[in-house]
């Protein structure tokens, strides 16, 4: 097979030519979670694999966000492989909510408990991947001068892996330091006594504004959209805790499956509109107080806009109670878009650090950044010395990953032509014209509005069932139909127009990048219909789908 493969298909590739230098049954792009597990499922399945990460080590979001305060905002009990009863059973979490160098830890843990390195070749970046007509397979080449042709290619190159860096004027000319928290060194980064800017006020803004308020000299917070950011119920992990998880999680895990976003929390029974106000706002208060997340008090927030003012008006009535300055309470409080419309930050007393002397918030949207210098930035208004500037401008989502990759499908389609106007694909796990080519988490799937650990196990068992599919149909290759992508495509968008999240620009709709396609990226009709979707394609034998 390999014989036939000529290396000239790949130019002009950033690859550039050469001989192949492996053959495999599959490549996996990325040593992330999801990348981990699918090599784990495709060598149960007696496959040759090819993992190739870019990075220095496994952990993926875990092994380059080391920001100060990356913590993961799902419980530790819950955002861990299912896969091996051994490996829930042994890992002991310390708190609540996992800090990112302890689920780094957990990375490598399982890295090492499954063998997994001897198969993945690290600090080698995939630049291009195309499918071969005449191979009917993948032909991969990498940065580091790696041609290996493979029958399967899946991509695990995560979904908020590619930085989207803000487009201000001149930051090539400033002289101090700079760090994308998503690229975090791995040195220790000198904050102390220094004049620092963090741009950005998503989660991983507002889990670093506390942390470096205390370290930096002068910290000042850019915000362009304030957020709702609800405080985290952290603690130190219990054995009690772990216990009950550990025995139970089966069945915990089976519940979770159930919910719209996979994730166990304290659900309440009622609709917000069925209580008394007083009644209301005991249950808030109750819920902020022990961390409990106020969005699951009632069962109608993501439906109902009125319900949802009521939890939104709650969240801004405790800014206004604990940021002291009056102006500042009411700049970081949202007022024109629903409450969990945007990705819902987890804080660790983000508020409370705009009382200290040395933090300023500036309000982009009133006072502009015009453009970096030499020194530090200049808004509209004055100009601000910076020492360090750290971006927490996040990442374009989704595609992003993919679109750095040179992928060509069937004829030589290249991907970004397919995707022009927005991307297409079915379930978010496969693309019509690009056989055997697999993408964990990818557009359509409903893994960013979920516990990702549980969602991205969800796709890779499914991914591993449809390529044992393939083998035992004596098949070469499988692809979805045209018209199940055109479907799927289009219940996305319609569940993304006819719900709250249409209402906040965000990375979910693809508008935080200029010049990206406005589409959901995301299904927000929740995992328990996705999960329910993706069995029964299997259940009526894989109709939507063309094996060759
Ligand atoms: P997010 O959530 O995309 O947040 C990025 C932040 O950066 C957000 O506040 C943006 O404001 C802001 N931003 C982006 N571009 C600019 C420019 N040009 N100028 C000023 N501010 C800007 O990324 P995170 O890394 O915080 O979190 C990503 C995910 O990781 C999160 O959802 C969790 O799933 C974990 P905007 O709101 O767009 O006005």
């Amino acid at each position: 097979m390999t014989d036939a493969v000529t290396a000239d298909r790949i130019d002009p590739s950033p690859a550039g030519k050469g001989s192949i230098t492996g053959t495999f049954d599959a490549v996996v792009v990325g040593a992330g979670f999801a990348g981990m597990y699918m090599l784990y499922r495709l060598r149960a399945l007696g496959l040759s694999v090819r993992v190739f990460e870019a990075g220095a080590g496994v952990g993926g979001t875990w092994f380059w966000n080391r920001y100060p305060g990356a913590r993961c905002d799902v419980e530790s009990m819950q955002y861990s492989y299912s896969f091996s009863r051994e490996l829930e059973q042994e890992w002991n979490w310390s708190e609540l909510y996992a800090a990112q160098p302890e689920i780094l830890a957990y990375a490598n843990h399982v890295a090492d408990r499954f063998d997994l390195r001897r198969d993945i070749q690290f600090e080698t970046r995939v630049t291009a991947a195309h499918y071969g007509e005449t191979e009917q397979g993948w032909i991969v080449g990498t940065d580091r001068d790696d041609l290996v042709y493979a029958r399967f290619c899946i991509m695990a190159s995560g979904q908020l892996s590619s930085l989207h860096p803000p487009e201000i004027p001149g930051f090539d000319q400033f002289q101090g330091d700079w760090h994308h928290t998503g690229a975090w060194p791995h040195d220790p980064v000198d904050l102390k006594g220094r004049s620092v800017g963090i741009i950005g006020t998503g989660s991983s803004g507002t889990q670093a504004v506390p942390v470096v308020a205390k370290e930096a000299g002068r910290l000042y917070v850019f915000q362009r959209t304030p957020n709702y950011v609800l405080p985290s119920p952290n603690k130190a992990m219990t054995p009690e805790y772990a216990g009950v998880w550990k025995a139970h999680a089966d069945v915990l895990r089976r519940k979770a499956h159930e919910t719209r976003t996979g994730i166990l929390y304290n659900f309440g029974t009622k609709s917000a509109l069925d209580v008394s106000d007083d009644e209301r706002t005991a249950e808030f208060s109750n819920r902020w107080k022990t961390g409990s997340s106020i969005l699951a008090a009632y069962t109608d927030f993501f439906t109902n806009i009125d319900a949802n003012g009521k939890a939104a008006e709650f969240v801004r009535d405790q800014i206004r109670t604990i940021v002291k300055d009056p102006a500042t309470a009411a700049r970081l409080t949202p007022t024109d878009y629903p409450i969990g419309a945007k990705r819902i930050c987890i804080d660790s007393h983000y508020y409370q650090a705009f009382n200290r002397e040395n933090v300023e918030l500036v309000d982009i949207k009133a006072e502009p950044i015009e453009r970096f210098d030499a020194r530090g930035l200049q808004t509209t208004r004055r100009a601000i010395a910076l020492d360090v500037i750290i971006l927490a401008t996040g990442f374009d989502a989704v595609t992003g990953a993919l679109a750095r990759i040179d992928i060509r499908g069937r004829e030589g389609q290249p991907l970004a032509s397919k995707w022009q106007d927005g991307p297409t694909a079915f379930l978010g796990l496969m693309i019509s014209g690009f056989p055997n080519l697999f993408t964990v988490n990818g557009p359509g799937s409903p893994a960013a509005l979920s516990n990702v650990l549980m969602s991205i196990e969800h796709h890779v068992d499914w991914i591993a069932g449809c390529v044992q599919t393939v083998r035992a149909r004596n098949c070469s290759t499988v692809e979805p139909s045209q018209a199940a992508e055109y479907d799927w495509t289009n219940t996305v968008a319609e569940a993304g127009r006819t719900s709250l999240f249409q209402k906040a620009a965000s990375w979910f709709n693809g508008a935080n990048v200029a010049g990206k396609p406005k589409q959901f990226l995301v299904y927000v009709g929740g995992i328990k219909a996705y999960r329910e979707k993706c069995s029964a394609v299997v259940a009526n034998g894989y109709r939507d789908f063309i094996f060759e």
